[in-house]
């Protein structure tokens, strides 16, 4: 195949974690939870404001601490649908997150790194009580996939949407 020359295309995406402690009231913990998890927590690959990003993205691999059973998860796309994984725990790591693209596109995987929070945090202590307040503690990232020079196949997905 040949490539579209001199072109480049910028899909933008999320990637990150939310996470919620348990608490009798807002989040009980759900029955066979180990009794040492204190958060409940989702990591996450989505198009902005969820609009659909499997026409380019195929499927996501997310490594997680190896404390955790099956700690190597493959998670499909579903047209619409965001990429997530859902767990339950008690500490914070780093998430190795492998993008897979669409077969059309003959890109490599990529891989991303993300620090799973469970705790406030921030740089200013308004920041960490806006947080504390919240009952959610979320880590979001913005991120633009570059495609440069995308073979003609590709192309028209890209641009057909
Ligand atoms: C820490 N370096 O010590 C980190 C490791 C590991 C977190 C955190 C286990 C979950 C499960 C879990 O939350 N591991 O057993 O399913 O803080």
């Amino acid at each position: 195949g040949k490539r579209v020359k001199g072109v480049q295309i910028f899909r933008p995406f999320v990637y990150g974690t939310t996470a919620r402690p348990f608490d009798e009231k807002t989040n009980p913990k759900p029955p066979g939870v180990p009794d040492d998890h204190t958060h409940s927590w989702t990591v996450f690959v989505k198009g902005i404001d969820d609009v659909d990003i499997t026409y380019w993205l195929r499927r996501v691999q997310f490594k997680l601490h190896e404390s955790i059973p099956n700690h190597v998860r493959m998670i499909e796309g579903e047209k619409g649908k965001p990429f997530t994984l859902s767990e339950t725990g008690w500490g914070e790591f780093e998430i190795t997150i492998k993008l897979y693209y669409v077969a059309e596109s003959s890109e490599k995987p990529q891989t991303l790194y993300h620090h799973l929070r469970l705790h406030p945090y921030g740089r200013t202590e308004e920041e960490k009580e806006t947080m504390k307040s919240s009952k959610e503690v979320i880590s979001w990232c913005y991120e633009e996939q570059l495609f440069n020079e995308p073979y003609e196949p590709f192309y028209e997905i890209l641009t057909s949407g």
